[in-house]
Parts: C-alpha cells; structure tokens; sequence
C-alpha cells in the first residue's frame, strides 16, 4: 500500500461530536469513546471532512444545451458570448423566472452535491446584473440554506458581464455596481464575500480593481475569475489586495505565482470548465505546489461551461486532467476550500473545536475518492453534529 500520510490518517479513531462540535478526537478504546451518551460503530468505514463547494454559480434559470451543440460545430465559448449568447442567455432566462421558480429549478442540483456529501456551498449571484435580480438570486441561495440545512456562503458577482442595456458603457456599470447594487445587496445581508471577472469577454483589470476595493470599504472579503482565457494580469491585482482565492488561472504566469504565494491566497483550480471548453493551457500546478499556495477544487456549476454537479468527478478530474495527487484533491475539496471562502477556523478538517460535518465513505483507501468515476460510495453525513441521513449506516 501507498504511503498514507499525507491524508494524516487514523486507524482505530473515535470522535465524539458534542452539540455541533467535534469534542474529543482519539482511539476507540479510549474512555472518552465507551462513555459517550451514545456510541456507533462506523465499521471500518473512511471518515472526511464535509466536503466543501468553494466556487459555484448553482442559482440559474434555463439550460445552455444549444451553445454546447454550437460549440461541437466548432464555434468557441468566447466567440458565442461575444454573439449574445453565453452569460448573457442566462441572465435573460434568470431575470425572467420568479424567485420560486429559480429555488425549484436549483434545487436538483444542490441535492445531487449533498449526496455525495458537501456540506458547504459557497453560491454566485451574477445572473442578474442588476439590484433586482442580483438581490433575487441571493435570497434563493440563502433560503437553500435555511430550508436545507447545509452551510451556503453568498458571493456577490455582479461584474460576471456587462448587461445588455449597458453595451459600450462597461465603465457606467462598474459605476452602477460600487454605488448602488452592492450595497444594497449588502444591506440585506445578503453579501459574504465578492467576486469578479476579469477577462477579455467581461471586465479588465482596472475595472475588476474599482470593484474590489468598493467590497473592501464594506469590509467584505474579495476573490477573482482571472486568467480563465488569457493572461491579463488579473491574479496579481487581486492578490496585492489580499483576495481569500484566485479561479481559473489556467493562464497565469509562473512568475506571478509568487504574489499568491506572498498573499496567502488560494488558487481554486476548475478542472470542469477546463474539460467542457476542451482547453489546453494547465494552470501552473508545479509552481503552486513548489511555492506552496494552497489549492481548492470546485465543480464551478455553471450551464456553460461547467453544467456538473459532483465535486468527486471534479476530484477525478483534478488528478487525471491536472495530475493532482489523490491527496492534495481531497485536501481542495475540504481544509484548502475551507480557506478559500475564509472559513478555515470553522470547518474543512476533523479537528477540535471545529464543526462537526463529517462524512462516512464506504471505501477501504481515501484515494479511492478520485479513483473510481461514477460511483458514490456516502453512506452518511453528519452536518453540524446532526444526522442528514443515516439509513447507510445499518
Ligand atoms: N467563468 C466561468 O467559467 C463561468 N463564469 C465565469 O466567469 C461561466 C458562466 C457561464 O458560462 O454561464
Ligand atoms: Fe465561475
């Protein structure tokens, strides 16, 4: 057997979960096991962090099955964006539906995620692209929260794309945005963190700044889309300003690896949409892992170009596309997505003190996780030290 360490694992473990904690972490034999007010037997099974979803844009209406037949006939995600289609088709279908519409079409997907046992969810507005709508978007991702029970974590991405009504006046947008759709988005309390994009089809890197620094006079935590589709310098903007991640980053430099590195930020890795746009360019993982920045996964669901909903394909796909390790893949999907959303005191690791989300993996090896595709070998989840189903532990 391969050496096991770098999942820092332990054989024979108990943990008593008290309230929605993790109180105590030892051996099975230990008092503290066998004076639980109640004890199960997990038999033998894996158990990880919940797993967290440190980057989606789950909260759409509609579906974008023409693009992907245009793009089989050879036509590419940006010249279908620059033609109206892409972001834009979504945010005519999302403005469209009513609030009660968006949770019922969402719905599906956030149950497909919790049955392989996440957890957590960071949720992107962007859709919407103006108060109204942006505003609609997050109260769906916030009453996913309360009527699921799972952690949601809100992102403002209101500079996702230019809006129609704005063409040739990106400038009045951006302007819009900082002065009044985020604030009111804000004031709701509807706002944990906010992000943007920077790429040649949305916003440069100026702009991306302007919204950065307005979320940071608010005091809300930033992170950034950059270098998806080039290189426009993106990361190192948002890392000087101290951004919780960078995503995408198929096309930063190696040279600015660094600044990450300087910043603490964490460089979320998207291995779906680098499948489904059939790119090429890899992001620099060597230079990541030699400088140690700390990489995330995340399913990036999205129904352009990332229409999947399993961070355990993205988990596979991460090692087969990126040659992540089975480690490090299991690593982004729970402590480095954890850091990510700036939650690492909380969750992210089977720790003392931290919440208890704990999942139950019918699986002799932890790299069986990213091995096998299509499978879901969950057989329970514990989230904030409550059962969300525990049928599979019989
Ligand atoms: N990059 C992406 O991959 C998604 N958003 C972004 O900024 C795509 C969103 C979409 O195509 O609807
Ligand atoms: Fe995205």
């Amino acid at each position: 057997m391969r050496d096991e360490s770098g999942y820092g694992l332990q054989r024979q473990a108990a943990l008593l979960v008290d309230g929605d904690g993790i109180a105590w972490i030892g051996n099975s034999d230990e008092r503290s096991a066998r004076d639980a007010d109640e004890v199960i037997d997990c038999r033998n099974r894996l158990l990880t962090p919940g797993l967290i979803d440190c980057h989606t844009h789950l909260v759409y209406a509609g579906d974008r099955a023409d693009e992907f037949e245009l793009r089989l006939e050879g036509a590419s995600y940006a010249e279908i964006a620059a033609r109206g289609g892409g972001i834009v088709s979504t945010v005519n279908a999302t403005r469209a539906a009513s609030e009660q519409t968006l949770f019922d079409e969402t719905l599906p997907r956030v149950k497909a995620l919790m049955d392989e046992g996440v957890t957590t969810l960071e949720i992107k507005s962007g859709y919407g692209l103006d108060s109204d709508n942006e505003i609609k978007m997050l109260r769906v991702a916030a009453k996913l929260e309360s009527e699921l029970g799972l952690r949601v974590r809100k992102t403002f991405l209101g500079a996702h794309a230019l809006p129609p009504e704005y063409d040739g006046r990106a400038d009045d947008y951006i302007a819009l945005l900082c002065e009044e759709m985020l604030p009111r988005a804000h004031a709701e309390g509807l706002v944990d963190a906010v992000d943007v994009f920077i790429e040649s089809i949305a916003f440069d890197v100026e702009q991306g700044e302007r919204v950065l620094a307005r979320a940071q006079q608010l005091g809300l935590p930033v992170k950034a889309h950059v270098e998806q589709l080039s290189d426009l310098g993106g990361a190192v903007m948002a890392a000087k300003r101290g951004a919780l991640s960078v995503d995408h980053i198929e096309y930063l430099a190696v040279e600015d690896v660094a600044s990450l590195a300087a910043a603490g930020t964490v460089a979320v890795l998207l291995p779906g949409a680098f499948y489904v746009l059939r790119e090429n360019q890899m992001p620099p993982v060597a230079a990541l892992r030699e400088q140690r920045v700390p990489m995330a996964l995340a399913t990036d669901a999205n129904p352009g170009s990332s229409p999947l909903h399993s961070l355990l394909l993205i988990m596979n796909m991460a090692c087969t596309l990126f040659r992540l390790t089975p480690a490090e893949a299991l690593r982004g999907v729970t402590i480095n997505a954890a850091r990510a959303l700036g939650m690492e005191r909380e969750i992210g690791s089977l720790e003392v003190g931290k919440q208890a989300d704990i999942v139950l993996w019918d699986v002799e090896r932890p790299s069986m996780l990213s091995y096998r595709v299509g499978v879901n070998p969950c057989a329970a989840v514990m989230q904030a030290g409550r059962w969300r189903n525990s049928e599979g532990l019989s």
